[in-house]
């Protein structure tokens, strides 16, 4: 019966002490916090991703350090499990216990008692692709957590500097590979060279689309959008913005999507390049993310995200199912979170089934797999489209009628290679939001004009301690503190169509406020107002309460 080399990961993990005043939580998406204390977290996560492979039998397990969206001085990292999806729950659990484990020997005693309980089979082999965004800590991060897979005795692969999308695809493309779900070429050449094609046949035959302007956040995304470039051709042309990744302090600063997404503002770097009616998006620092915006006839800016691509790609796939002559077969559903714009919520629940889940991807993609067709999406652009097993069995046994049905079966056929059904990915989105952009020739005054977005607004709040709060309902009311949720309802309450909800953020230390109503000015105050009421709670420094939009 193999066991654990103890004195190898003793020596190792002696490399990398956990400083006893840090606590660290696996996350919304992982650990996630200043990236120079993260080196006793990479380690232990390295040694329980090479565990989780041997539990799978030897399958790959991929590790993705990121911290994505925020500040270039945080980093963090991610488990990605055998099929390319978020970790399974339970994990995140195990993860967090060993990073917290105060000493080596109690790091040791909680890896025994994980291996026994969980009954992991030490003589299996284990597998670890990983890879990492462009952040300054990533490369000493990488060197941590290789030591935790050589104490295993894992055979690693380093994917290198690489987007988390591309990470999750070699995931799926390694432990799928000579399979009859071969999910495409365990490479980022194969992942190139799958969504181009699959882009190229959706495309045929439709008018070249303008030249897209991609603000590719200072990030990873840069060398993405160079490489497909390579293999669309003149099928779309990138025009990439904000391409400085080896910039310090540079990344996700005044661009991306999240900065696009919460300032509701174009990044100050296109002021000027983006003309009016011209379309553009922005990716995040780890192109997992995508918000298209354009410029009115008047210079307004004009913001299409998660919500509007939802509604965009939803209609466009019922559409397909019903040319195929699938709609007796087949159904479309939506999965969204609480921060879904409730214009968006009313216009596609009037059509397909909507469901609302707690915020994080793992907890759409495991909703989205319960329908036939899933398309999933954050209003801060994260999102994917699943079809379902049976789906595609259909798909490929559905015998059209004809040429028409053809078409529409052919069209869903190469959206299925078009589309990363790993995980939310920028890259990908945006290749399916122009393949229905050509198809539909909608503008993007077009495109926005499916529904009208209520006005909206979204505060962090800065507080001692998020934990304190807690929700329930898909996040959408507080139970934790006591009392503030019934302050939240007296004030929304005042405001025509007014929705708030207040919600720890998993990925920033703050607490996150979102509001709307029926006009601007009400959504920005009563953002501001229940923002006052969670600081009032907290006890905040009078002097630092929220007094402008963040
Ligand atoms: C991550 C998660 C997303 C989530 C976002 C913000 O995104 O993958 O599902 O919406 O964090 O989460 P929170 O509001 O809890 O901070 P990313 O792009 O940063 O990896």
């Amino acid at each position: 019966m193999a066991s654990l080399s103890i004195d190898l990961i003793r020596k190792l993990a002696d490399r990398h002490p956990k400083a006893s005043h840090l606590r660290f939580q696996y996350g919304t998406a992982g650990f996630r916090t200043l990236g120079s204390i993260l080196d006793s977290v990479m380690f232990r996560v390295g040694v329980l991703a090479a565990l989780r492979s041997k539990r799978f039998d030897g399958k790959t397990i991929g590790v993705m350090v990121t911290a994505s969206h925020n500040p270039e001085h945080d980093n963090g990292v991610k488990l990605v499990d055998p099929r390319g999806e978020m970790l399974e729950a339970s994990w995140e659990n195990h993860a967090t216990v060993l990073a917290n484990a105060p000493t080596t020997d109690a790091f040791i005693e909680c890896l025994e008692i994980l291996v026994k309980n969980l009954r992991i089979d030490l003589s299996k082999p284990s597998r670890v692709v990983y890879g990492r965004d462009t952040r300054p800590t990533g490369a000493a991060l990488v060197a941590s957590l290789e030591d935790g897979l050589r104490a295993i005795g894992a055979e690693g692969r380093n994917a290198g500097i690489t987007t988390t999308p591309i990470l999750h695809y070699l995931v799926r493309a390694i432990n799928t590979k000579g399979t009859k779900d071969e999910y495409g070429e365990d490479s980022e050449e194969g992942y190139m060279k799958k969504l181009s094609t699959a882009f190229k046949k959706l495309v045929a035959g439709k008018p070249a689309s303008e030249p897209l302007i991609v603000d590719c956040a200072n990030g990873v995304g840069t060398q993405a959008v160079a490489e497909i470039s390579q293999y669309l051709g003149d099928t779309l042309q990138l025009l990439p913005y904000n391409t400085a990744a080896s910039s310090t302090g540079a990344l996700n600063n005044a661009c991306g999507a999240d900065f696009v997404k919460t300032t509701q503002k174009l990044p100050p770097s296109l002021h000027g390049v983006l003309k009016p009616g011209q379309r553009g998006c922005s990716f995040d620092g780890d192109a997992d993310r995508i918000i298209y915006f354009y410029l009115d006839e008047r210079g307004h800016f004009c913001m299409l995200d998660g919500d509007k691509i939802a509604a965009l790609v939803a209609a466009f796939i019922v559409e397909l199912v019903k040319s195929a002559g699938l709609e007796n077969k087949i159904k479309v559903g939506i999965v969204q979170t609480a921060y879904a714009n409730g214009g968006s919520t009313k216009y596609l629940a009037s059509r397909l089934p909507v469901k609302c889940v707690a915020t994080g991807v793992k907890h759409l993609h495991h909703a989205a797999e319960h329908y036939d067709v899933g398309v999933y999406f954050e209003a801060n652009g994260h999102g994917t489209v699943l079809f379902s097993p049976d789906t595609l069995h259909i798909f490929q046994t559905h015998q059209p009628s004809t040429p028409a049905q053809s078409t529409g079966l052919n069209h869903l056929i190469n959206l299925t290679q078009l589309i990363n059904q790993t995980v939310g990915d920028a890259l990908s989105d945006m290749l399916l939001v122009e393949v229905v952009l050509a198809h539909k020739s909608y503008s993007g005054a077009e495109w926005d004009s499916l529904y009208v977005d209520l006005p909206n607004r979204l505060v962090k709040v800065v507080v001692p301690d998020r934990s304190i709060f807690k929700t329930e309902d898909a996040e959408r009311r507080l139970v934790s503190p006591p009392g503030l949720q019934s302050k939240i309802d007296d004030l929304r309450r005042r405001y025509e169509a007014g929705r708030a909800f207040v919600r720890p953020s998993g990925t920033e230390d703050v607490v996150r406020v979102y509001a709307e109503a029926q006009f601007r000015p009400q959504a920005d105050e009563l953002a501001y107002r229940v923002a006052g009421l969670v600081y009032d709670e907290v006890g905040g420094d009078p002097s630092k309460r929220p007094n402008e939009f963040m």
